[in-house]
């Protein structure tokens, strides 16, 4: 994004934070440090998931949780949205790792759609500038021992017009 536009967007307040880094981890770090509300939701915001369908992941963080994982597998995965090796490969199996390496409940550790309680998530001290930044923020709420659970998920095909599979 251009210098300028940038400061525009954060002068009229339709923008509230802004990384200098390029990464997928450094825009949340950057957006979470800006957030001024209890919860933060994050989600891939390419029409992959559908942001008037939050209210699972709200009563989670009234009830208590901490981290709130999407889980897509539970949910439903529509066609075009995930290429089958990802869907019947790469994710159940990173999960599996992940599952048995740290003891993590968790069913879908790639999952872009969660809600967690900002002050919990910023002293888990996440730094990974790129995607890994997903599995970092799983692995350390689960060896911080964090209340975390899931909530069922839809994806859908995201914007960027092309059909996955
Ligand atoms: N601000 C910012 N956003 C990013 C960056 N990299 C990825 N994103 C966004 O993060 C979201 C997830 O990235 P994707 O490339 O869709 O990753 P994915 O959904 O795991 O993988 P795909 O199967 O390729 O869709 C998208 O909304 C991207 O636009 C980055 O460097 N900076
Ligand atoms: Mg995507």
């Amino acid at each position: 994004m251009a210098a300028r536009t940038v400061l525009k967007a954060l002068q009229d307040g339709s923008v509230r934070g802004w990384s200098m880094w390029r990464g997928y981890g450094s825009a949340l770090i950057a957006g979470i440090q800006a957030a001024r509300g209890r919860w933060v939701i994050m989600g891939d915001s390419d029409d992959s998931y559908d942001f008037s369908k939050l209210d699972l992941y709200l009563s989670r963080l009234r009830a208590g949780s901490e981290l709130v994982m999407g889980n897509r597998f539970a949910g439903s995965i529509q066609p075009g949205a995930m290429p089958p090796l990802h869907r019947y490969l790469g994710n159940p199996v990173l999960s599996g790792v992940g599952r048995l390496l740290f003891r993590s409940e968790c069913r879908d550790f790639h999952c872009g759609l969660r809600g967690f309680d900002r002050d919990a998530i910023l002293r888990l001290g996440l730094s990974s500038p790129g995607m890994e930044f997903a599995s970092e923020m799983v692995v350390k709420a689960t060896l911080q021992r964090l209340r975390i659970t899931e909530v069922p998920t839809t994806l859908a095909p995201d914007g960027r017009g092309f059909v996955l599979d």
